[in-house]
């Protein structure tokens, strides 16, 4: 039987004394965007927070949220302290399983479902569980997780479960034709379901520019600043939801002149962490901005764009990365995401949720996390 803990989530806002700490890139390098721009309000000190964790028996981060038979699922990285030094691959990220979090309502308790996959039962995987997410068709939920094969790339790949909570068993081999990290699936109103993917620096995606994994590509978009940034990708799903339908293409985000943003746009372009909504009628791509660590939307009539690039919607958080998801909860909107509140550590996270905000004019409230 899977232990399952039960965590009383405080919603209360309040001010936490923290002790400054040395934000680090994945990259490894000492992060001079995180400590300069963090928000100004509080001494570096001093720090206040606007929501608490959800959980804090286990570091999470990434977290996916979805509304299942009126219930809400969590699907977060589970992060740990392997002892594994910081790195320009991300090395240091080294989760090795996944915990499924539930709670009936937002406020409510967190239940923690114990273990659901572990890279030891993923047949073709060696290393590093990242960020995941999960769908439902008929009486199937579809996990997907990105991890890195044994020869240190990274696929998608999916596991099956009845149940929203887990366990779920993994195919064999990974997705077909899937590479990098950060998988997102979003449904549409007409059953179609299109997956999201991709992610830049650690998240290799620089390194598939060509079609094929490029070993020796730079490990940074940087080469390529005049350019067009590198996109997020997606392709629609099959119907059995196992495989890809066609060739990723890539999500493209113009600016409101109708340019696209370029490599040298770090403030504003596409670095990982990537999500779909919907919002009368209209298409949300939101996404994190990766080195400056924003969250960032662009809005399109289509799930597969093109987008236009509105604006940033979320403040950087404490730590270095910035990684999200937005879901309706009775009539509301939330966001889900992370900082290092607990830890004071890039690589344990802590996940929490916040309201958002849509505008009557279709933009998004800005959140200062
Ligand atoms: O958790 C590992 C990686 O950090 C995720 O895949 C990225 O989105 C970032 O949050």
């Amino acid at each position: 039987m899977k232990k399952q803990n039960t965590i009383v989530y405080n919603a209360a806002k309040s001010v936490i004394l923290l002790s400054a700490v040395a934000a680090t890139s994945c990259n490894g390098k000492a992060d001079k965007a995180a400590d300069t721009e963090a928000p100004k309000e509080a001494p570096a000190t001093e720090k206040k927070f606007l929501s608490e964790p959800l959980i804090s028996e286990i570091y999470t981060a990434d977290p996916s949220a979805h509304v299942f038979d009126g219930k809400i699922y969590i699907y977060p990285s589970h992060d740990i302290d392997a002892g594994i030094p910081e790195n320009d691959n991300g090395d240091h990220f080294a989760m090795d399983d996944y915990h499924i979090l539930s709670m009936d309502s937002i406020g409510g308790k967190v239940t923690d479902h114990g273990v659901a996959l572990s890279v030891k039962d993923i047949p073709w995987a060696k290393r590093q569980l990242w960020a995941p997410d999960v769908a439902k068709k008929g009486d199937t939920y579809y996990l997907y997780f990105p991890v890195k094969d044994k020869d240190d790339v990274f696929h998608i790949g999916v596991a099956t479960s009845k149940s929203p909570a887990g366990p779920f068993k993994a195919e064999k081999e990974p997705i077909s034709g899937s590479y990098s990290i950060d998988p997102a699936v979003f449904t549409d109103e007409d059953g179609t379901s299109y997956m999201y993917f991709g992610g830049i620096w650690g998240g290799q995606l620089q390194q598939w520019a060509t079609g094929k994994f490029d070993a020796q590509g730079s490990k940074t978009d940087s080469k390529q600043e005049d350019k067009p940034a590198l996109s997020c990708k997606v392709v629609k799903l099959s119907k059995d939801m196992l495989q890809f339908d066609g060739t990723p293409a890539d999500v493209v985000i113009n600016d409101k002149d109708g340019k696209p943003l370029l490599t040298s746009d770090h403030d504003r372009r596409f670095f990982e962490g990537s999500w779909m909504h919907k919002f009368n009628g209209k298409y949300y791509f939101t996404y994190s901005t990766g080195d400056t660590h924003f969250l960032a939307y662009a809005i399109g009539d289509k799930p597969t764009g093109p987008f236009t690039y509105q604006g940033t919607f979320m403040n950087p958080v404490q730590g270095w990365t910035t990684h999200h998801s937005i879901i309706e909860v009775k009539g509301k909107w939330y966001i889900f995401y992370h900082d290092t509140q607990l830890s004071g550590k890039t690589h344990l996270r802590n996940i929490k949720v916040t309201e958002l905000t849509h505008n009557a004019d279709g933009t998004i409230e800005l959140i200062n996390p």
